[in-house]
């Protein structure tokens, strides 16, 4: 039996009170940090935020027991951007029907009540239409648009009829001056069979657009391919990459051994370029995905100058579950003037967290933690290094504490 209106209209209102909680509840930090970065105790997007207008008809008389007409499954990897004094998210938001498109979602302070836009972002097609569409990385580039990369994928038609899960991913292009109206520009061309993860950096080198591509051979598997590449465009209205150079490899017995993949756009700092990046190595129980940091030169982007050791952030807790347990991914971050850092990161294929930190303290973590050296023997010796250093404190603490 259909609803009263009564019930229809209680039900109505319930949903909407428990979707107002939820995008005004207030976060929290969770303390003690590792001193690098600081962990929320909340996803900032969850599917739960996505606006009940995209889910249910309110027509009581078409949605008698106002059901759920269009269901969304995940709100994850997100493209981030500070515009305007807000700090924008374009999100992954996949619906039951596994399509992802783009939604925008806006916070105050870049923690708080994050808020999907009312309508998702309408991407414009090209003559080959996208089936799926996701992981936008945003760049505002000095030629004054804001550029979203983001992968493009179709069916491979070269796959014979019984194989209905071959795919090629390649790289889509907007554009776009106010973050509302988005010019599609002509996807990306590399020799690569495959291409996820295109990255632009926002200044121009050597006078043209510079990209972080990732090759790889498979749709899944890297092949030959799945270091993070840097390439040269002279144009992105028609973008054209002959040549991509591989600055960061894969790597046996390291947590990028099966692929990687640039991060965000980079962020320029008076010592270097800050870049995040997801490593891949498999595992018994399947792929795990971690993000680690690097850094560039400020006269060579291409050339890396810190590079830490293992990973910057991996999944603790409910993160490690999802529809893709055991992965974070991150493809957004913002820097304050001040020097606040907001990373967006998302786990699991299935909701989006924050983590803050500060342009000092990334350079810190990027500097001064030990570098891969590639065997357990050398990790212990800079294990010892570090107690023996500690234990030479106590003493000389001790040491004082009798003077005194
Ligand atoms: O499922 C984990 C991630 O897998 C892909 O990343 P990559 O191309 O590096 O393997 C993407 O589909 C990404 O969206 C996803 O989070």
């Amino acid at each position: 039996m259909s609803l009263s209106v009564t019930d229809f209209e209680a039900k109505k209102a319930a949903l909407i009170k428990m979707h107002g909680e939820l995008i005004n509840r207030k976060n929290e930090a969770i303390w003690p940090d590792n001193g690098v970065f600081t962990r929320f105790r909340y996803p900032v997007l969850t599917a739960a935020h996505a606006p009940l207008e995209w889910q249910y008809d309110f027509d009581r008389f078409a949605n008698p027991f106002l059901m759920q007409r269009i269901g969304i499954n995940a709100t994850f990897n997100a493209g981030a951007i500070k515009w305007q004094d807000k700090y924008l998210l374009m999100v992954r938001v996949e619906a039951t029907d596994r399509k992802s498109f783009f939604g925008i979602a806006e916070s105050p302070d870049g923690i708080d009540h994050f808020r999907f836009r009312k309508y998702p972002v309408s991407i414009p097609q090209l003559e080959d239409p996208d089936t799926n569409v996701y992981d936008i990385r945003l760049t505002q580039h000095e030629d004054g648009w804001v550029y979203g990369l983001f992968c493009t994928e179709r069916r491979d038609t070269s796959a014979p009829e019984s194989d209905q899960s071959a795919a090629i991913a390649q790289c889509g292009i907007i554009r776009t001056r106010d973050m509302e109206h988005w010019e599609r520009l002509p996807d990306l061309k590399t020799n690569s069979p495959q291409q996820r993860n295109v990255v632009l950096h926002p200044e121009f080198v050597d006078g043209k657009y510079a990209l972080y591509t990732r090759p790889q051979d498979g749709f899944i598997e890297a092949g030959k391919g799945g270091g993070i590449a840097f390439a040269l465009t002279g144009s992105m209205k028609n973008a054209v990459v002959c040549h991509e150079h591989i600055i960061d490899a894969k790597k046996y017995h390291t947590v990028y051994e099966a692929k990687n993949g640039q991060g965000p756009s980079p962020l320029k700092t008076p010592e270097g370029w800050l870049h995040l990046a997801h490593g891949v190595r498999h595992t018994a129980a399947g792929l795990r995905y971690v993000l680690y940091l690097f850094m560039t030169a400020l006269d060579d982007v291409s050339k890396i100058i810190h590079k830490p050791a293992g990973y910057f952030l991996a999944p603790e807790g409910d993160e490690r579950i999802g529809d893709v347990s055991n992965v974070v991914f991150c493809n957004g971050w913002v820097a304050d003037d001040d020097g606040k850092v907001f990373i967006y990161y998302a786990s699991s294929d299935t909701r989006l967290h924050v983590a803050t930190s500060s342009i000092e303290q990334l350079i810190d973590y990027a500097k001064n933690t030990p570098e891969d050296r590639f065997f357990s023997a050398l990790s212990v010796e800079n294990i010892q290094k570090l107690t023996q250093k500690n234990e030479r404190i106590e003493q000389r603490n001790a040491a004082q504490f009798k003077k005194y």
